[in-house]
């Protein structure tokens, strides 16, 4: 072709986004269509790309984040303007609160228009509303610029602390045409958008000098560990120094749960023992009771802990956050973890068999216990007894990813099974949010290609059970089992005046497998373990969309699950 007729061919920005988007090796988008995302989402799937479309954008928000943790590069999700914005923001909230990278794409109206609220079709000032819910907020107006958008936005989502990016598109961009050269020249590819951030050598010391005084040392694994990807380094780190550690929920499987060194079952004894805690990739948030009180060995709920506080994050923020942080670490995990491996010497002493000892006495009592309580076949079905067949499932495909939400379903389904490899939990998060199920589920399975067991209480499976159709249309081998017992928390609840139904009651013995049904999945009801077990082996083999409708004792259960304590009127009652 001649220079001129080169300077002659154009492109759009359509076009231009999906090169932009290919060239940073993202090959699959999230999203529900509409205008102007119809056309664009057509013409990235006849361009190659993996468009995955939803029934509702929370849950495609909801599964770019899961993509974002589970593959370390930006999940994307696209959705229409302000209605459809909104829906897609609870996603991207969430995935920032949780240190999650995910970019909402979101079309949006002329500016002219909105500046001056004239009206428009879906008219909403997304940028200025998406800004305090996320890391940051972009608006590309020219095609020229949606290079330096995308390369923006990634960087913004992967670097320091991962988080949720908004990227508005306003219609008119997708139809801006420009010559191919300048749109070639325009767009970046971001090189190193993750950059490794090595840990002060003092700082490194400092730590190591503490955790060398430590009598109780303990280390708190979260999952900015299991996001950090440095899983060898971690476990060598464990090994070597011999420190018991206590997983956070979706740190579990980093090591095997059933290591020797896992303190999970003698969690409330470790931390009110421990005098040393390091905390790799871990906030002292609420689900750490703020690093105070009794939880940890404190007497008022206002004294801080008694142990003193070692903190490796990327964050330069992080320590102190709650109680006063003895040795920050800052940098990535696996720099700051291969540094504090280095830094451990050949000098180093094993914690005191006091202290290890001790543990593994309360470790075996309550696994004793636990034991005890699964091995009971209840009628109808406890959360322990149905537990009890998910914990055998992933004992035997610890491979398959497990997605985990509800009150009780979620609590107990934590503490009773054991994970195995890293990255294979998926839960509700730093907010306890309801809704990840069906969007996580959906990018866990395109993922990884393996099973998914999503296990979710009734009331957290309806967020997102549209999705079952979903689900089915791309095939997916994705097991839902939701612990259907009634009701929000349990199903018992009645109204004194007898009118319309109680807050958290639901329509009695729901058929949710007739859900899967209705778009050719599998749906298969279990009121029994046998049943259970038989449904999920069938799933799990077969590979196919099913929904399995696990009967639990409406009874079963407490108000709000573990965390009764925050909820004031339930804390007076007397937990069933
Ligand atoms: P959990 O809920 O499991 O306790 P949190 O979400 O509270 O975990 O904490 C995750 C922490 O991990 C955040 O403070 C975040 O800054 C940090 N983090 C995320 N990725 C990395 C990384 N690659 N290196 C270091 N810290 C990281
Ligand atoms: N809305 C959102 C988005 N997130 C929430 N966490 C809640 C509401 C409040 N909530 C919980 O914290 S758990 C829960 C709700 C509604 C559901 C519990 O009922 P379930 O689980 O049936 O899912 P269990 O296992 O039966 O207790």
């Amino acid at each position: 072709m001649s220079t001129e007729a080169q300077a002659l061919e154009t492109t759009d920005g359509f076009h231009l986004v999906i090169d932009a988007l290919k060239l940073n090796g993202i090959d699959t988008i999230y999203a529900l269509p509409g205008i102007p995302i119809t056309d664009f989402l057509r013409m990235a799937q006849a361009e190659g790309m993996k468009v995955i479309c939803f029934r509702h954008e929370q849950n495609a928000g909801h599964a770019a984040a899961a993509h974002g943790y589970l593959t370390g590069r930006p999940g994307i999700c696209f959705t229409v303007s302000a209605p459809g914005f909104l829906n897609g923001l609870t996603a991207l909230a969430n995935a920032t609160t949780n240190c999650f990278p995910m970019i909402l794409v979101s079309g949006s109206s002329e500016r002219e228009i909105v500046d001056l609220q004239q009206g428009d079709y879906e008219e909403m000032d997304q940028l200025a509303i998406a800004r305090p819910l996320c890391k940051a907020a972009y608006r590309v107006l020219h095609a020229e610029d949606i290079g330096v958008g995308l390369a923006r936005a990634i960087r913004s989502a992967l670097s320091g602390r991962p988080g949720g990016v908004y990227l508005d598109l306003p219609a008119k961009l997708f139809a801006q045409s420009l010559s191919t050269e300048v749109a070639r020249k325009s767009l970046i590819e971001v090189v190193d958008p993750a950059p490794r951030q090595l840990p002060a050598p003092e700082a490194v010391e400092r730590a190591i000098d503490l955790l060398k005084s430590a009598s109780k040392p303990l280390v708190i694994l979260g999952k900015g560990a299991a996001y950090a990807r440095a899983d060898a380094e971690i476990r060598q780190f464990i090994e070597a120094t011999g420190v018991p550690y206590l997983p956070m929920s979706m740190a579990k499987g980093l090591l095997p749960d059933t290591h020797p060194q896992c303190a999970s079952a003698a969690r409330s004894f470790v931390l009110a023992e421990a005098d040393v805690v390091m905390l790799v990739g871990a906030r002292l948030n609420w689900l750490l009771s703020h690093g105070k009180g009794k939880t940890w060995g404190a007497g008022s709920p206002k004294e801080p802990a008694r142990a003193r506080i070692i903190q490796v994050d990327i964050s330069p923020i992080e320590p102190d956050s709650n109680v006063a942080t003895a040795a920050p670490v800052i940098g990535d995990i696996g720099s700051c973890i291969s540094a504090l491996n280095r830094a451990i010497g050949s000098g180093w002493s094993r914690p005191d068999a006091a202290w290890t000892g001790a543990i593994a006495e309360r470790k075996d009592k309550n696994l004793t216990r636990m034991t005890e309580t699964l091995a009971k076949d209840s009628s109808p079905m406890t959360f322990q007894t149905a537990l009890s067949v998910i914990r055998d499932m992933v004992r035997e495909r610890p491979d398959a990813i497990l997605v985990n939400e509800g009150a009780n379903t979620l609590d107990f389904c934590r503490s009773t099974v054991d994970m195995f490899e890293p990255r294979k939990r998926l839960d509700v998060g730093t907010w306890g949010i309801m809704g990840i199920g069906m969007g996580y589920s959906v990018a866990a399975a395109l993922v990884s290609g393996k099973p998914v067991i999503a296990v979710c209480g009734d009331s957290a499976f309806g967020f997102s059970g549209m999705e079952v159709e979903t689900i089915c249309r791309y095939d997916l081998p994705v097991c839902v089992v939701v612990f259907n017992n009634n009701g929000v928390y349990r199903g018992t609840d009645v109204n004194p005046r007898g009118t319309e139904a109680a807050p958290t009651a639901f329509v009695k013995d729901a058929r949710y497998e007739m859900m899967m049904q209705a778009f050719g999945g599998v749906g298969v009801r279990a009121a029994t373990r046998t049943e259970l077990r038989a449904a999920i082996d069938e799933a799990v083999a077969s590979g196919r969309p099913t929904l399995v409708n696990a009967i639990i004792d409406e009874n079963a259960g407490t108000e709000s699950g573990r965390i009764t304590s925050l909820n004031p009127s339930a804390a007076k009652k007397k937990p069933a």
